[in-house]
């Protein structure tokens, strides 16, 4: 297994419940070591451009409308077989099908405000973190 490094964001329904420090912690039990952190808010345009990928479906305006209606924290997470372990740590998209433990069962609240986003392969990783954090900010 190698050392990778993946890229979260603690979603607008865990920052306004004040989750940042109990999602932080299900992280750091699960061995993910956050090694960047910062708490921002998106604009329209940015929240946009990061889930492009999802432009031609019919959640995306109010994905993207929910991603700038509070601040969010982007960190990078960095483990062996990070971008595994945090997505089995985040559970299901959709809570209701979320495994005991997870982030998405102890905290999501629907299948939209469901708290946490995480890099769904090493490639993507690479260029959400590059979305956000010079390599200046990243610090093992
Ligand atoms: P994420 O990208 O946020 O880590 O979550 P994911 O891979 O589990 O889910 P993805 O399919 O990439 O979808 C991105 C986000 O869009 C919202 N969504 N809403 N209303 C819907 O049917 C629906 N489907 C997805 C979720 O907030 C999901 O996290
Ligand atoms: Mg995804």
């Amino acid at each position: 297994m190698a050392l990778e490094r993946t890229l979260s964001i603690i979603k607008p329904d865990a920052t306004k419940r004040n989750l940042t420090g109990k999602i932080n912690a299900v992280f750091e039990d699960a061995g993910l070591r956050i090694v960047a952190q910062k708490r921002i808010q998106l604009s329209e345009k940015q929240a946009g451009a990061f889930y492009a990928v999802h432009a031609a479906r019919p959640f995306y305006a109010s994905l993207v409308a929910s991603m700038i209606a509070e601040p969010v924290v982007v960190q990078v997470l960095q483990a062996e077989n990070a971008v595994a372990k945090h997505r089995e740590v985040m559970g299901a998209t959709n809570p209701a099908d979320a495994a005991e433990g997870t982030v998405r069962k102890l905290f999501a609240e629907s299948i939209e405000a469901n708290s946490v986003h995480g890099s769904d392969s090493l490639e993507n990783a690479k260029n959400e973190i590059a979305f956000f954090f010079a390599e200046t900010e990243i610090f093992a």
